[in-house]
C-alpha cells in the first residue's frame, strides 16, 4: 500500500477496534486506490480518504420484543448513514445473529462504491439487527420488524435514506417494516423501502435483480475472451434470494448449476438443480437444503466442506463474507474453475482474491457484480416517484444495460490504471472517483 493510503488504513484499525470485516473491506479499497492517487493526487487532499472511511452518522438502539410464549427479548439494531454524496443513503437491512457494528459498516463501506458504479444517484448505508429470524413465528418476526421501525421511522425517509431487504429480510420482512413506518408517519411514502409487495409499489424485476445481475456480469466477463456461459458447469453457494435466482439466469443462458448451501451443508445435484423444487423448498417452505435432497433423486446432501469442492467452470458464490478462502480457492482452480462472479458480498477472502489474480482467471468482486440488486432498487424508487409501474421486460432490460455499463466501466477503470483484467481495481477505481469528485464540489462536509 502507498504511504499514504497506509496512514488512513492504520487510522481506521486504531478507530474501530476489533472491526476485522470493515478492516478488510477498507484494505481491499485503498490498496486499489494507489494508481488512483498516483495519477491524480488531488484526491488524497483535504482529508478526502479521511472522510470516506468515517461515517457520517451511526445510529445503535435497542430492540425490545415479546415471543409468543410471553417472554422479552431484547436485540441490538443498526443504521450506519455512510455517505450521501451521490444522493439518499442506499442499502439493505441484515437480521442475522452474526451481525454487528463491524459488519454492517463494512456492508455500508462497499455499498457506497457499489452504488456508485451503478451511476443512479444514490448513496451508501446498510443496516440491521443480531435478531434470528430462523424459526420463529410470523406473528413474532413481526413484533420485531414494527418494534425495529419504530425507532429506525425517526432516521429513514425517501428522500434521506432508503433501506431494503439482505440476508433474512425478504418481501415479508419489508412488509412488515413499511406498515409499521407508515402508521407512525401517517403517510403513504411508498419510497422510503424498496423490496415492497408488487401490489404495494414494488418494482418487478427486483425480486430477481441480484442474481440476474451476477450471472449477466458473469456472461460480459466471459464475452471479453469470445466465451458464454453456455454448457459450463457452475457451482452456487446459498439458497436464499440471490442464490435462486443466480441459478435461474444461469439456467436460461444455458449453464448447469449443481450445487447449492445453507448453513447446514451444501447439495449436489448432478442432473442439474431442480428450480421448482428449490423455490418450493426455500420461497413456500422455508424448508432446509437437506429437504430438496431427501426429494430428489440423485441429489446428495454434504455436510462437510463447501460447495467449492465440486469441480466446475464457474464458482458464484451467493451465501456471505469469507465463505470462499485460500484453500477454496486452490480446489477451485486446481479443478479448472475460470470464473468466479461474487452474488454476495466480500464472499471471498484476501487470500482468495490473490490466488484468482495470480491465476488469471476472470474474478469480478460483489461490489461490481451484486449491484443489480440496488440498480433495481434504484428504478423502484424510480417508479414511486413517478408513480408509475413498468413492466417486466422493462424493468429487466434496465437492469441488464446497468450491468453492462458497470462492467464496462469497471473494464476501462482496469485499463486506465494500468492492470487490464483486473476487475477489483476496475470497481474500486471507478466507484471511488465518482464519490469522491462529487465529495470534492460538495466541499469540505
Ligand atoms: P437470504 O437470507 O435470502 O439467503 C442467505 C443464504 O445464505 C441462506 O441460504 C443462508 O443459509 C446462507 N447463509 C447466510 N449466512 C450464512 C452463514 N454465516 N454461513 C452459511 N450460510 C449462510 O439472503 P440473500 O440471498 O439476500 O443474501 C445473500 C448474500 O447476497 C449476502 O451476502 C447479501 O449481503 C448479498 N446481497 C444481497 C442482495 C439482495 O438484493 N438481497 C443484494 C446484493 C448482495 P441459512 O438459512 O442456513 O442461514
Ligand atoms: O447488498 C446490497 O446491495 C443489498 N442488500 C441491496 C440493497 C438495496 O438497497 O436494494
Amino acid at each position: 500500500m502507498q504511504d499514504v493510503v497506509e496512514k488512513v488504513y492504520e487510522q481506521v484499525v486504531a478507530r474501530n477496534h476489533g472491526e476485522a470485516e470493515f478492516h478488510q473491506a477498507v484494505r481491499e479499497v485503498l490498496e486499489s486506490l494507489g494508481p488512483v492517487i498516483a495519477k491524480h493526487p488531488h484526491y488524497a487532499e483535504d482529508g478526502l480518504l479521511e472522510r470516506i472511511v468515517e461515517p457520517e452518522r451511526q445510529i445503535m438502539f435497542r430492540v425490545p420484543w415479546v415471543d409468543d410464549a410471553g417472554a422479552v427479548h431484547v436485540n441490538r439494531g443498526f443504521r450506519i448513514e455512510f455517505n450521501s454524496a451521490l444522493g439518499p443513503y442506499k442499502g439493505g437491512l441484515r437480521f442475522h445473529p452474526s451481525v454487528n457494528a463491524g459488519i454492517i459498516k463494512f456492508l455500508g463501506f462497499e455499498q457506497i462504491f457499489k452504488n456508485a458504479l451503478t451511476g443512479q444517484g444514490i448513496g451508501g448505508g446498510k443496516g440491521g439487527s443480531d435478531f434470528d429470524p430462523h424459526g420463529r413465528s410470523d406473528a413474532e418476526v413481526m413484533r420485531f420488524c414494527q418494534s425495529f421501525m419504530t425507532e429506525l421511522s425517526r432516521h429513514i425517509g425517501p428522500n434521506t435514506d432508503v433501506p431494503a431487504g439482505d440476508i433474512g429480510v425478504g418481501g415479508r420482512e419489508i412488509g412488515y417494516l413499511f406498515g409499521q413506518y407508515k402508521r407512525l408517519r401517517n403517510s403513504y411514502d411508498a419510497g422510503v423501502l424498496t423490496g415492497k409487495g408488487l401490489a404495494w409499489g414494488g418494482s418487478l424485476a427486483r425480486t430477481q435483480a441480484t442474481g440476474y445481475g451476477t450471472v449477466l456480469f458473469a456472461q460480459s466477463m466471459l464475452a471479453t475472451k469470445g466465451d458464454s456461459l453456455e454448457g459450463k458447469r457452475v457451482a452456487v453457494s446459498g439458497a436464499g434470494n440471490v442464490a435462486i435466482y443466480a441459478i435461474e439466469k444461469a439456467q436460461q443462458l444455458g449453464a448447469k448449476p449443481i450445487t447449492f448451501s445453507d448453513s447446514s451443508g451444501y447439495v449436489v445435484d448432478e442432473a442439474g438443480v431442480d428450480l421448482e423444487l428449490l423455490k418450493q423448498v426455500k420461497e413456500v417452505e422455508r424448508g432446509r437444503v437437506a429437504d430438496y435432497a431427501s426429494r430428489r433423486p440423485g441429489a446428495r446432501l454434504v455436510t462437510e466442506g463447501r460447495p467449492w469442492d465440486v469441480p466446475v467452470d464457474v464458482a458464484l458464490p451467493c451465501a456471505t463474507q469469507n465463505e470462499l478462502d485460500a484453500d477454496s480457492a486452490t480446489t477451485l482452480l486446481r479443478n479448472g474453475c475460470a470464473v468466479v462472479a461474487e452474488g454476495a458480498n466480500m464472499p471471498s477472502t484476501p487470500e482468495a482474491i490473490e490466488a484468482f489474480h495470480a491465476a488469471g482467471i476472470l474474478y469480478a468482486p460483489g461490489k461490481a457484480s451484486n449491484a443489480g440488486g440496488v440498480a433495481t432498487s434504484a428504478l423502484e424508487m424510480e417508479q414511486n416517484a413517478g408513480r408509475t409501474r413498468w413492466d417486466f421486460a422493462t424493468a429487466e432490460a434496465k437492469l441488464t444495460g446497468i450491468m453492462a455499463d458497470i462492467h464496462d466501466s469497471c473494464v476501462e477503470a482496469a485499463e486506465t490504471y494500468g492492470r487490464p483484467g483486473d476487475y477489483v481495481l476496475g470497481a474500486n477505481a471507478a466507484g471511488f472517483t465518482r464519490v469522491a469528485d462529487v465529495m470534492i464540489a460538495h466541499g469540505i462536509v
